[in-house]
């Protein structure tokens, strides 16, 4: 059983850095369909991982998920970030079911034109220090890792999920002026392309605004806020609160109202086999009692 979208946008996931949240993503994929599925970048970083591998399993279990959304008949496109610009040169190849584009553009269910792209290559135009620079350096890992030991602390006093690290952002006014920036620039690109509007990530801000006649919708990220954008049937776009689509689904599959997923095939644990494992063997051969003794290797020198 899963929800059903008629498509998903998601962005800055991160993976191969400690911050991504991948249990709630992998969560996320396994209770969710739909007819397309857009990466809008940063799905892995590889720029992080250059510098210092970490690899969890529930990393890969998204992955694995993804692939098997593919294998489901999910149309996914995969639009490389700023940080998975390594996969850029693939553009146009299709991989287990993903096919990798530099942008896409997508039509709405009513028949409205978007452009999807990660939005990175707005960053220049936006400002000439680009203070998202920062995203994936060490001074934005740091404030991650606070935010980390923050949360740990507010679970432990049982208090919900704050994002401190969200919150230092947004009050500072460089990034604030930088978001809206952001925003006005991909707006006039969507109006200059003849689009209604805009589906992006990057600046790790969820949003879904309406500006005159177009639409800016920013997937946001799954490192602090975990939302997605999705589209329903008939063609309405809605930022969707990972966390707390997750927490709905958590409470139905503990009350038993559905039933609860089967553990992953692949982490499940491997059930241990009966020792010992009765393979029929050939009886040794054994050589006769008349069969000559050979000659000692010491012999045969001389
Ligand atoms: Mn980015």
């Amino acid at each position: 059983m899963r929800t059903r979208f008629r498509s998903i946008f998601i962005s800055d996931v991160h993976l191969g850095t400690s911050s991504a949240r991948a249990d709630e993503l992998a969560f996320f994929l396994k209770r969710v369909t739909c007819d397309h599925l857009y990466l809008v970048g940063d799905i892995i970083d590889m720029w992080w991982l250059r510098h210092r591998w970490k690899w969890p399993a529930s990393h890969s279990t998204v992955v694995r998920r993804l692939l098997k959304l593919a294998s489901k008949g999910v149309n996914i496109t995969y639009i490389p970030g700023n940080h998975d610009d390594a996969a850029r040169p693939y553009a146009g190849i299709e991989f287990g079911g993903v096919r990798v584009e530099l942008a896409a553009r997508h039509e709405t269910a009513d028949g409205r034109a978007f452009v999807v792209c990660h939005g990175d290559h707005y960053d220049l135009v936006v400002s000439t220090r680009p203070w998202l620079g920062m995203l994936g350096s060490a001074g934005y890992e740091a404030l991650l890792r606070v935010n980390r030991a923050w949360n740990a602390g507010r679970r432990v006093l049982g208090l919900p999920y704050h994002s401190l690290s969200r919150s230092v952002k947004m009050r500072v006014k460089q990034a604030c002026t930088y978001v809206s920036r952001y925003e006005e620039v991909l707006l006039a690109e969507a109006q200059r392309s003849g689009c209604d509007g805009v589906i992006c990530g990057h600046i790790h801000k969820a949003e879904l605004r309406r500006i005159g006649a177009i639409t800016y919708a920013n997937c946001g990220d799954w490192v602090e806020s975990c939302t997605a954008l999705v589209e329903h049937d008939d063609g309405r776009l809605e930022l969707l609160d990972g966390l707390d689509f997750n927490a709905s689904w958590r409470s139905l599959e503990t009350s038993g109202a559905v039933p609860s997923e089967d553990p992953d095939p692949w982490t499940a644990p491997i059930p241990s086999l009966p020792f010992p494992i009765a393979i029929p063997m050939p009886a040794p051969s054994r050589p006769s009692p008349s069969a000559p003794e050979r000659a000692p290797a010491a012999a045969c020198s001389s």
